[in-house]
Parts: structure tokens; C-alpha cells; sequence
């Protein structure tokens, strides 16, 4: 596996040093491009005279197998993660065993979304909107106790006295630490989403809160005017000048990577939809100071943050927005990503089983996890999923099979 990721990346080095043209279209016209014999074969190409845009692209491909590549299904739990109604339960974190038990914490809140056109001072604008940190715990993944709220919401003027919300677990050196969205004050469609952070020596708390954010949005853009128009900006700064979303600490080589979501004042619409970026950002210990990185954004699509070490580096599951959404992909360094697969989908907000040998294959982490369901835009709640890898095409009855290959029950072998 590890000679084929070199290969992989070789070859993606190789294709892209070959253009060094301004754009694709130039490429496209301009450039001479020779497959080799095994190329030719690989890609069927007819006449490599006659190149069409598409095989040009293809040439340009990283010779990698589905290694990478996984389909999945979604189940309900039992419990209390089951659906209740009047009751929003989403964006799980990911899953830790402790004390023979697995761990799941949740953003919570209970009531109707009103939206940002009546009365935000009391009413919620969002389903996430005021919220608090719950947890609960299971022991076998699919009947989970909920066991109460690990995280409330901060006191009037704090950083985080509107929401506390989609938040990770880290386990480090014996303790346990929380990190999380946070709204202050009015919750208005310009407000800046902030990163704060918490820690217990036990997963069962109490949890002790950073004072202050641990991450704040970029604060090089301009808006434009004063109504409340996420659109309307003077200059849009970085990607993530608005908001800075899902995060997730991964300890890696001896310090800690805060990889987030971004999101930019002015947001356009592109080519692969919603304009999401991810960053990352470092720091010498779990509770900070942490520092961007200066090759931010590292993602050039995205949505909630789905990363795991891997063979000596870190893998990340893009979802939803963006070109490259829907791919898994490896950076040797956790900074300089490259595309492993496209896959068909993914689960929403994924909560992956941290408890899982992610070593073992590059997807075995996302054998099974937690995920949340719309099951309309008021209520969402927390399921389970699974994935296969589907390694081979065949026909249902070839080699004497009883189902085609890529069903669930002949896959995972
Ligand atoms: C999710 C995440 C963040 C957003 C909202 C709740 O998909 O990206 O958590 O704030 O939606």
C-alpha cells in the first residue's frame, strides 16, 4: 500500500510538473502531450494523435487503485440518540471506549428554528443556535444512554453565551478535551463564529473552559454597508474572515493541528457550489496558543472537518462543497493534501470511531461511526452508518458468487 501511495503521488508530481500553462484551455490546445504504451492501453485510448480534452485530464491521474474508495449506508440507534421530537441532536463528535464504554458527545437544543427574520433576541435562528454540549454513552454503538450536558453555554457578555456547538473529542496524555463553536451576544447573520475550547481529567467532566477563544475568524475583510448581508463586503479577506467552524484537534507530530472549516466574508457560488475551505493551525500544546498556518487554506472544498492520521501523516474526507467534494485525501505533512479518491458520498457531520486501528487500511476508521439526519430543518438527529470498500466489479452469479460484488455482504472481505 505504502509503494502505491509513492507511485500515486509520483505520478501526480510528474503530471503537473509536465503543464506549466496558465490555464486548462491553454493546456488543453497548446500542449504536446505522449501516453506511454501502458497508458494507451490503461485508458483505451483510440488515436493518441487525437487527444480529447477528457483523456488529457486522465493522463494527468495518480495510478492509484480503490485503496481509497468506500460506499456506506446510514441505520437509526436505539436509545435516547433515537429520534425525539422538539429535540435537535446533531453533529457528533467522534467516539471514544473509556471505561468499557463508548463516548459520543452532541450539539443540543430543543424547540423550533424561527430564522433570522423575526425576533433573534429570543427566538433561534438556526437549529444549532442556542445550544449546549451534551454527551452520551453506549456499549455496543447502536443503544446509547444519554448521560447530561457536559458543556452549558457561557454567562452574559462571554464569548459563548448564545451557542456552544459541533464539537470534537481529543484524548492526550490522561485527559480529555472539548473543542467547539461558540456565538457571543446577537446571533445576526454577519456575527463572527468563534473556536473555545475545554478540558477534564475524566470524560465525564466537570470540564473546565478556556476564557478566552482558542480560534477566531480572520479580520481582513470589509462589509459593505450595515444591513445584515453575508454577501455585501468592500473586500472579502482570507476564507475564513467570517466564520471558523467544526473543529478538530489531532495531536501529530509532537504538536497539535486544529484543522477547521472556513468560511469567508462574501462567499460566492463556484463551479462545485458554495465557496468552503478548510485551515489548519498549530500549537505546542492542546490548549494553545495556535498559530494558522501561513499555506492556509488547505482545502480548496469542503464542509465539516473529517480528519485521521494515516500512514505517518493525515487523511481528510471532503464532503459537500466545492470542485473536489466527495474525495478522500492524504498529505504526507498535514498541510499539502492530494487526492486519494472519489467516492459517491458520505455520510453528513461525521463522528468517526476514533477507537478503530485507523493503521490497518486507509479507510478502516470509517467502518462504522455516528452521523446526524435532517428529518426536517427544525429537527435533526444522530444515526450510525457504515462503509464497505469495494474493490472489485462483478456480476451477480460470475464465479459462482450470490450477489454481485459491490453488495455490502461480499465487500468487506
Ligand atoms: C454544520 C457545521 C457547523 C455549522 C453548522 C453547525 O454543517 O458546518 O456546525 O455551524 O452546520
Amino acid at each position: 500500500m505504502k509503494k502505491l501511495l509513492f507511485l500515486g503521488l509520483s505520478a501526480l508530481a510528474v503530471g503537473f510538473s509536465s503543464c506549466d500553462c496558465k490555464t486548462q484551455t491553454a493546456c488543453c490546445d497548446g500542449e504536446k502531450v505522449e501516453p506511454t504504451a501502458e497508458q494507451i492501453e490503461k485508458l483505451g485510448i483510440t488515436n493518441k494523435d487525437s487527444l480529447s480534452a477528457a483523456t488529457k485530464r486522465a493522463l494527468k491521474w495518480p495510478n492509484i487503485g480503490n485503496e481509497w474508495f468506500i460506499e456506506y449506508e446510514t441505520y437509526d440507534l436505539e436509545g435516547d440518540l433515537a429520534y425525539e421530537e422538539g429535540v435537535v441532536r446533531r453533529d457528533p463528535s467522534g467516539i471514544i471506549k473509556e471505561n468499557g464504554k463508548y463516548y459520543v458527545w452532541y450539539t443540543k437544543s430543543v424547540g423550533p428554528t424561527d430564522g433570522f427574520g423575526g425576533d433573534i433576541e429570543h427566538e433561534k435562528v438556526f437549529p444549532w443556535d442556542r445550544c449546549d454540549i451534551w454527551y452520551a454513552t453506549s456499549e455496543d454503538g447502536i443503544t446509547w444512554k444519554e448521560e447530561g450536558m457536559a458543556v452549558a453555554r457561557g454567562d452574559k457578555g462571554e464569548y459563548d453565551d448564545r451557542s456552544v456547538f459541533t464539537v470534537e473529542i481529543m484524548k492526550d496524555k490522561g485527559k480529555y478535551y472539548l473543542v467547539y463553536q461558540t456565538i457571543g451576544g446577537l446571533y445576526q447573520v454577519r456575527t463572527k463564529n468563534q473556536v473555545g475550547l475545554a478540558w477534564s481529567d475524566s470524560p465525564d467532566g466537570p470540564w473546565e473552559k478556556s476564557k478566552e477563544p482558542i480560534l477566531s475568524p480572520a479580520d481582513n475583510g470589509v462589509w459593505k454597508g450595515d444591513k445584515q448581508d453575508r454577501f455585501a463586503v468592500e473586500k472579502k479577506g482570507d476564507f475564513d474572515s467570517h466564520k471558523v467552524h467544526d473543529p478538530c484537534i489531532i495531536p501529530f507530530k509532537g504538536k497539535y493541528y486544529l484543522y477547521y472549516k472556513g468560511e469567508q466574508m462574501g462567499e460566492e457560488i463556484t463551479f462545485g457550489g458554495r465557496q468552503i475551505r478548510h485551515g489548519v493551525a498549530i500549537a505546542d500544546n492542546p490548549k494553545g496558543p495556535y498559530k494558522k498556518s501561513p499555506y492556509n487554506p488547505i482545502s480548496n472544498s469542503g464542509h465539516e472537518i473529517c480528519v485521521w492520521k494515516y500512514n505517518g501523516g493525515i487523511a481528510s474526507l471532503i464532503t459537500t462543497d466545492g470542485p473536489e467534494k466527495n474525495t478522500m485525501q492524504w498529505s504526507p505533512d498535514g498541510i499539502n493534501f492530494e487526492i486519494m479518491s472519489h467516492i459517491k458520498g458520505a455520510p453528513h457531520a461525521i463522528g468517526l470511531n476514533r477507537t478503530a486501528d485507523n493503521e490497518k487500511e486507509p479507510t478502516e476508521i470509517m467502518r462504522w461511526g455516528l452521523t446526524h439526519k435532517y428529518e426536517n430543518y427544525d429537527y435533526q438527529y444522530i444515526r450510525g452508518f457504515k462503509s464497505h470498500r469495494v474493490m472489485a466489479h462483478k456480476a451477480k452469479g460470475v464465479d459462482g458468487s450470490k450477489e454481485a460484488t459491490a453488495s455490502l455482504s461480499d465487500a468487506n472481505k
